[in-house]
């Protein structure tokens, strides 16, 4: 076939292997045996010399306008078979199914219910205070009227890190050193954190979390230790809770109480699904927290004039608070980091 019919035919050649074509990929192919660097057309032109030399500008000419016309032709092809795979597409994607939401991490159940404590309390006037984990015997025990032999002091509760250097034991130590920086009354505030404790069973975990809280003014006594803590506990745990004060003993506060709310269960009736209630073992009281009115020898050992001043200081556990609110029975859910238990607080 001579020259010039060659290039002619390249044109409807190339439209019949269009019309078949039905991927990207193999227009690609296509694209590349017409106008490739060793494709038909380039062939075509390699053989210009069996030309006569006066007809060469006008081959040269017919061959760059069919080559535009096949780089159109492509272009064309390309185009449609967009369309094609964009309609395909569509017909495969349902603009009615959910997006799929991205994963949102939440609070810690003990974390939720610190803040919560501390904002019933920052509400009544009371700052937010901390300290170290890792304290000296002083601020854990000596300042706070521990004797040199109580058993709180030996190797088997507490968790030693040198000579007269442990892992507090409770938040205490944290309002020992807010006394010993202000060096005098009034002082409001509230200790929360984690706590370190050589126990390790069914109900206990060597690491827990405690709120503590101190009241310290001129004439501070136990009404207004339980109007503030009756307060707390109805803002905690409802405005119909009943609270009982029953008498106790910590080292560091004197007198010393313990506080019960009514059952949350049971309502302090002792029994729920006509058997005796399982929150609170029948009894219709729950035990909450501990406190007292702040011990003279506290007082001195901080700075303190005994005589002239007065506060009060309670305790309380935050795992054990959280598992009365939420209803959970087990301690060890709090230190599992189960996420399937974890979500549910958010
Ligand atoms: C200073 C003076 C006094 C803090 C207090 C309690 C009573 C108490 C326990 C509750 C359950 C600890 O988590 S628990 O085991 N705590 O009963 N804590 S009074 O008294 C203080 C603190 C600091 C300077």
């Amino acid at each position: 076939m001579d020259l010039t019919a060659a290039l002619e035919n390249l044109v409807p050649a190339l439209e019949t292997g269009l019309a078949e074509v039905s991927s990207l990929a193999r227009l690609e192919d296509i694209q590349v045996a017409f106008l490739g660097r060793k494709g038909a057309l380039a062939r075509l032109m390699s053989r210009l010399p069996e030309l006569p030399a006066a007809e060469r500008p006008a081959f040269g000419r017919a061959a760059n306008a069919v080559k535009e016309r096949l780089a159109a032709l492509l272009e064309d092809a390309r185009l449609r078979l967009g369309r094609e795979q964009e309609a395909a597409d569509l017909a495969r994607f349902d603009p009615s199914l959910p997006g799929r939401l991205p994963w949102q991490g939440s609070l810690h159940p003990i974390t939720l219910v610190m803040e919560e404590i501390s904002d019933v309390f920052q509400a009544m006037g009371f700052e937010i205070a901390s300290g170290p984990e890792v304290e000296t015997d002083f601020h854990n025990f000596e300042a706070l009227n521990f004797p040199p032999d109580h058993p709180a002091r030996d190797m088997q509760d507490t968790l030693f890190v040198a000579e007269g250097v442990v892992l507090r034991t409770h938040t205490s130590p944290i309002q020992v050193r807010a006394m010993l920086e202000r060096k005098g009354p009034p002082v409001a505030i509230i200790a929360p954190g984690k706590v370190y404790r050589r126990d390790s069973d069914l109900t206990h975990t060597p690491m827990f979390h405690q709120i503590e809280g101190l009241l310290v003014d001129s004439r501070v006594t136990l009404a207004e230790l339980r109007g503030v803590l009756t307060m707390f506990v109805r803002q905690l745990f409802g405005r119909d809770i009943a609270v009982r004060f029953r008498p106790s003993f910590f080292p560091f506060t004197e007198p010393s109480v313990e506080a019960d709310i009514s059952c949350i269960l049971c309502a302090g009736t002792g029994r729920a699904q006509n058997s005796p209630c399982r929150v609170c073992k029948g009894t219709g009281w729950l035990e909450i927290l501990g406190a007292g009115m702040v011990h003279p020898n506290v007082f001195s050992a901080v700075g303190f004039n005994p005589e002239t001043c007065s506060g009060f200081a309670f305790g309380l556990g935050v795992e054990r608070v959280a598992m009365l609110k939420y209803g959970i029975g087990d301690l060890r859910m709090f230190f599992e980091n189960d996420l399937r238990f974890l979500a549910q607080f958010s």
